[in-house]
Order: C-alpha cells, then structure tokens, then sequence
C-alpha cells in the first residue's frame, strides 16, 4: 500500500489534490519552484481561493502530513499536476510535464508510480513522458509504473468533484493503471475506470470539446436567429423537449483555460481532420465581435458615447477573468471610441486590467448596459439603477434577467431571445476579420 505521495505542482489542482491525499492518510511533500508559494504554505497561508480551501489547509496543518518544499524526495508514487501552457500557434507546451518528470528522476526507486494529472495531448505520456524514464534507464511498466489520471474538477467545487468524481486511471501498460488505481482509491467515491494513457488522454480533451462544439452550435443559432428573426431562446427551449436533444446557451463566447484552450490540443495532432473543432473554435471565438456589433445597434457610434458593461469573468460567480471573452468585448468598444465603465462585485479593483466602478457609476449616463456574466447579483437586476442611464437599453447575453422583471417603462431588454429587432443600419467598425 502507499504511504507517501509527492506533488509536483501546487497550483489549482495539486494543492487541493495534495491536501486530499494527506486528509485520506498519506503522507505528502507538495513541491513547487516558487518560493513564494512554498514559503506561504509553510507559513500557513493559501495562495489561491477555493471552496473550503482555508478551512481544510488548516485541519491538514494540524492533523494531518503535508510539507511544501523545493525539490522532490524520496516516495511512492509522484503526481505531476504543473501547467500545460498554451503556445501562442496554440499548440500545447508540455515543458513543464517533462521538467517535472526529470525533476523526480534522481528519487525513483523500483516499484515507484508516476502519475500525470495535468492535461495533455494525446500520445503525450507514450511518446513523451515515457521516453525520459525510459532514457534514465528504467523498463517502464515493470519496474517503474507510469500513469495519466487526468483531474476533471470544476473550479469553485473542487473539493466536493475531486472526492464525488468518477476518475479515469489511464495506464502506459494494465499493471501501471492497477497501481495508479490503488492510489485513488483511498479517496474517491467514484468510479474509477482503468483504460491506457492514450484513451485517457483523449476522454479528458474531447469532454472539454464536447462542450466547445455544442456552445459553438448554441452561439451560431443566436446568429442565425438574430439574421432571421427568431427567437434563439424559446427555440432552445422547445428542442430540449426532445428526450435526446440538449442544445447549450449561447453567450458572448467561451473563456477559462480548458474548454477554450482543450480542443486546439487534438486539432494540433491531426489539423486536416478536424473541421468540426477548428469551426467551433471559431465561432466562439468570434462571439466578443458579434456582441460588440449588436452593441452598436443600440447605440450607434459617437465618440464617448457610455457603455456600462456588468461581469467581466469568464463564467459567473467565480472571480476568475483569464481567458474570459468579456475582456475582449471591453476592449473592442474601448477601440470603436464608446467610454466603457465595467463594473464587477467578483473581481477585486486591483486585480482587473480595466479601472472598475460601482453599479451606480457604471450605468450613470450610459446608453446601453451589456451584460456579460450570469453573476447572482445581476439576476435579480436593480431596476432603479436603469433610472440613471441616459437611455436605458439593457443588451444581456447570458440571460439573466427576467423580461418580466423590466417593464416596458423601465427600459428595453434585449437577449439572444430579440436581436432580431434591433436594426441592421448602425453598426460600429469591429474589424472585419473579426465578424464571423
Ligand atoms: N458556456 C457557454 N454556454 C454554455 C456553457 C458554458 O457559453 O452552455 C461558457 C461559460 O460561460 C464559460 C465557458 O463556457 O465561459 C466554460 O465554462 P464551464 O462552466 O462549462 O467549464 P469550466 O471551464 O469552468 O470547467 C470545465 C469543466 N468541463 C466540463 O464540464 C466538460 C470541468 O469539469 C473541467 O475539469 C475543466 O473544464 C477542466 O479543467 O478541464
């Protein structure tokens, strides 16, 4: 049985996967290269926000085996959870994977595992992570064990998904997905699958593409419907009738770093065979535009014309804005010359890239409020605040306010539900390129 667990990587995933590990009776060495973050834990301080993160760091500091350090040392099993950053052509940078899987090397001892959780492209752990174990002279699979475990948590109940999730154990051969196997289940609830590394892989990044094509589908039926003059809402909501039918919603486009980031992962593997993603990826991609040229609709382009835009991560109720598809709404209006005031209760002053207002200073004057996020707090919308616009025009693109919740007097609401009544006449310079 395993006793002692190294984490490589205490960002989002290892941290809380660390703490798990440690709750369930192992002890854990949490590695990271940045002092910042070793010396804040040891000091017994968090360094990013979760759910009950505080809360469980703390028993674990107190009941519980966890250390962060520097470097790696001796131990059972390895979990490499570091980042796989995205090149600027797209494709996966996995530097990272590989310096990790070095970094372990002068610990490994016979009969060791080593898992990767960090997302990868397919092939990735056979033809990649293998060759280095392979290279330093072990006969992976028999005498060192080598797995892909991919984390499949949502942010915000990481907690609660790391323990409920069903977890798939992608081995290099039978005998390493059997031993990765072990190491879950001390902890999770779920089932847990076995299958090889490469289908392991590939289940991990088409889940995220699933979800990629089918918001894709969502956002061309809003344009379809805002050309034609149907209404793209009610219409998703009659073919959800249908038992085998889900269309998803759309929305001023997709951010976060997985599902906008996951389906490029496949298409760099075979570009020539995979339309479908490349298109979707489009499509979403091309949603801050559309959002931006539906603006100007409302409020045809005059310099300094006020926009108030509410929401600016990039789903709702987290606080998390990288990768969020509002921040290139924000700086689309700012280049056709509207006067932008974002306002966002999630996003703390210092941290966003645009100065921020209060909800009261952001509508002050303005000609068109454009919801961008389906925060808590913009469903049940201030109608009082629309008091203070210059025209109170409300253009929401996650759905969150009720039409019935603004009466005709108190303003005009427009969702993916009506923009076909917006007209065709005005529209701002949103570079060409950029309309899909
Ligand atoms: N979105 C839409 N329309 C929809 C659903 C979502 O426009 O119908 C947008 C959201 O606004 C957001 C983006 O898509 O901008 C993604 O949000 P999300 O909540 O769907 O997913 P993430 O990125 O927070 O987390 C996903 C999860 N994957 C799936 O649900 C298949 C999570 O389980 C994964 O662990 C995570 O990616 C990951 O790390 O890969």
């Amino acid at each position: 049985m395993t006793k002692k667990i190294c984490v490589i990587g205490l960002g989002y995933i290892g941290f809380p996967t660390s703490l798990v590990f440690a709750r369930a009776g192992f002890e854990v060495i949490g590695v990271d290269v940045s002092e910042r973050v070793v010396s804040a834990l040891n000091a017994g301080e968090v360094h990013i926000e979760e759910n009950g993160l505080e809360e469980i760091f703390q028993d674990v500091r107190t009941n519980y085996a966890f250390k962060a350090q520097r470097h790696p040392e001796p131990a059972d099993t390895y979990i490499i959870a570091v980042p796989t950053p995205v090149n600027a052509d797209h494709t996966a940078n996995v530097d990272y994977v590989v310096s990790a899987t070095e970094a372990v090397l002068p610990y490994l001892r016979k009969g060791n595992t080593v898992i990767v959780e960090s997302t990868i492209p397919p092939r990735t752990i056979d033809d990649v992570v293998a060759p280095v174990l392979t290279k330093a002279g072990w006969r992976v699979g028999e005498e060192i064990y080598l797995a892909h475990c991919p984390e499949r948590v949502l942010p915000g109940r990481i907690f609660q998904e790391l323990v409920e999730n069903n977890r798939i154990v992608g081995g290099y051969n039978p005998q390493s997905a059997e031993k990765a196997a072990e190491v879950y289940r001390a902890f999770v609830k779920g089932e847990i699958i076995l299958t090889s590394a490469t289908s392991a892989e590939m289940a991990k990044l088409m889940e995220n593409t699933f979800r990629d094509v089918n918001i894709a589908l969502a956002n061309e039926l809003a344009k379809v419907s805002a050309s034609i003059g149907v209404d793209a809402l009610e219409v998703i909501g009659l073919a959800n009738k249908h038992p085998r039918v889900n269309l998803h919603t759309p929305g001023p486009g997709v951010g976060g770093h997985c599902i906008a980031v996951d389906p490029y992962f496949i298409i760099e593997k075979a570009p020539e065979l995979t339309p479908l993603m490349t298109a979707s990826r489009a499509i979403n991609n091309s949603m801050p535009a559309f959002v931006v040229e539906q603006t100007g609709k409302i409020t045809p382009f005059h310099a300094g014309k006020r926009v108030a835009v509410f929401g600016i991560t990039y789903k709702g109720n987290v606080d998390d804005i990288r990768e969020s598809p509002a921040l290139e709404v924000v700086h689309m209006l700012g280049e056709n010359g509207f006067d932008v005031r974002v306002h966002d209760p999630h996003v703390l002053a210092e941290l966003a890239p645009f100065p921020m207002f209060t909800a009261e200073e952001a509508v002050a004057d303005a000609e068109c409020l454009l919801i961008l996020t389906d925060h808590n707090e913009f469903k049940a919308l201030d109608l009082s605040l629309l008091s203070r616009m210059k025209s109170p025009v409300i253009l929401d693109t996650k759905n969150c306010v009720e039409s019935s919740h603004v009466p005709q007097s108190a303003g005009k609401l427009y969702n993916y539900g009506n923009l076909h009544e917006l007209s065709r006449v005005d529209t701002v310079a949103v570079p060409v390129s950029q309309l899909a």
